[in-house]
């Protein structure tokens, strides 16, 4: 387990929002990057750092029960794969009324690479039972948890971190869902789960369980805090849903938002994802109403990466001028004007609006 002192270094570029169970925005400048250095990753844990005895238990309904090790997991097949992972929380600030949790402004958001070997091969050598519907993933962190629950059954004084998948996506090849060990090409640290933690491509992050410790096939749908409690839209005016793929979304990163610049050529640039993606089209708009431009779009450098844009803008008037970058997906989605408001406030994707003083 890292000592406290390594802690601090680890976190040190990192703007902290709760330091128990600790919390992390990534520093803005992050967002620019394409792969982001392990050290500007942004950190979500519900819960303190757990220790971890190096076992991964693979159980439930299978008929070949076993326990993994580091080194099992590095004898199989690796898998490398960048993968951009937001909170569902990401830009909660912005949401009227406020909703209650973790004060996250628009840095709980980041892309590294991550190397493991596939929950699919894992599966296939553990044989799921026939009626398998779940796959529940136990992190093993626990505690006294610091919100409020939702579900009546929750036991608030020792709560542990698990989420479930169906059985048909986890089991999928072409998912590509990693038991990954590797962050950048080093071991895991301990606030991104080491030894070894689920990615889920195109989820939201809260599917990509760190500390993992076991695995389980279950027959019937899984139900907890964690998936039927928190980490659900409760919309205002239809029924609750669950928290899965990221929405799609566009981010400005130049200029800084609030900065001052000199008039002239001025590319605008940015970053753009989806879950349901890839990103097919980003327009840039200049002032509040009317016209959209249409920015170029870098194709995905690899399935799961956020994409670059960028558009040039004739910045020749003096004055405060607006900007907004708007994204829409291969599935046809676009980025909705104002946040899609829900109780806990996850999944905030609309347009993102900044200003910039040209002098
Ligand atoms: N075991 C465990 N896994 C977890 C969490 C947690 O609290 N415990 N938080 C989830 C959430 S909500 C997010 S956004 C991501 C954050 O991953 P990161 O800290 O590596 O950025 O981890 C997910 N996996
Ligand atoms: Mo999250």
């Amino acid at each position: 387990m890292a000592v406290t002192h390594d802690l601090d270094a680890a976190r040190a570029a990192l703007q902290m929002i709760n330091p128990a169970p600790y919390n992390a925005e990534a520093p803005p400048e992050a967002l620019g990057g394409e792969i982001t250095p392990t050290g500007q990753h942004y950190v979500r844990s519900n819960f303190a750092l757990p220790a971890h005895d190096g076992k991964l238990e693979v159980g439930g309904a299978v008929e070949h029960p076993t326990t993994l090790t580091l080194d099992d997991l590095r004898a199989m097949p690796a898998h490398e794969r960048a993968v951009t992972l937001e909170c569902a929380g990401n830009g909660r600030l912005e949401m009227r009324p406020l909703p209650t949790g973790e004060p996250w402004g628009d840095y709980a958001v980041s892309t590294a690479r991550w190397t493991g070997a596939l929950l699919a091969d894992v599966l296939t050598q553990a044989r799921p039972a026939a009626d398998g519907v779940d796959v529940r993933f136990e992190g093993a962190d626990h505690g006294a948890y610091h919100l409020q629950p939702i579900l009546p059954e929750t036991d608030n004084d020792d709560l542990a971190f698990v989420r479930a998948l169906p059985l048909a996506h986890a089991a999928d090849p072409a998912a590509e869902i990693l038991i990954a060990y590797e962050m950048n090409g080093e071991p895991l640290t301990a606030d991104h789960g080491a030894p070894f933690r689920i990615i889920v491509p195109h989820w939201y992050a809260v599917a990509s369980v760190k500390w993992l410790k076991r695995i389980d096939v279950l027959t019937e749908p899984y139900t907890g805090e964690f998936q039927t409690g928190h980490y659900m839209y409760e919309w205002p005016d239809r029924p609750p849903e669950p928290v899965d793929v990221m929405r799609v979304r566009a981010r400005i990163t130049d200029p800084a938002a609030g900065s001052t610049m000199s008039s002239g050529t001025c590319t605008v640039r940015g970053k753009a994802w989806s879950g349901t993606g890839p990103v097919t089209r980003v327009d840039v708009s200049l002032t509040g109403e009317g016209e959209w431009h249409a920015a170029r779009l870098d194709p995905p450098s690899a399935p799961y990466h956020w994409q670059d844009w960028a558009f040039d803008w004739e910045a020749n008037d003096v004055g405060r001028h607006t900007l907004r970058a708007r994204a829409t997906d291969a599935a046809g989605n676009v980025q909705p004007e104002v946040p899609p408001w829900n109780r806990l406030g996850y999944g905030n994707n609309a347009i993102e609006v900044i200003y910039v003083d040209v002098v």
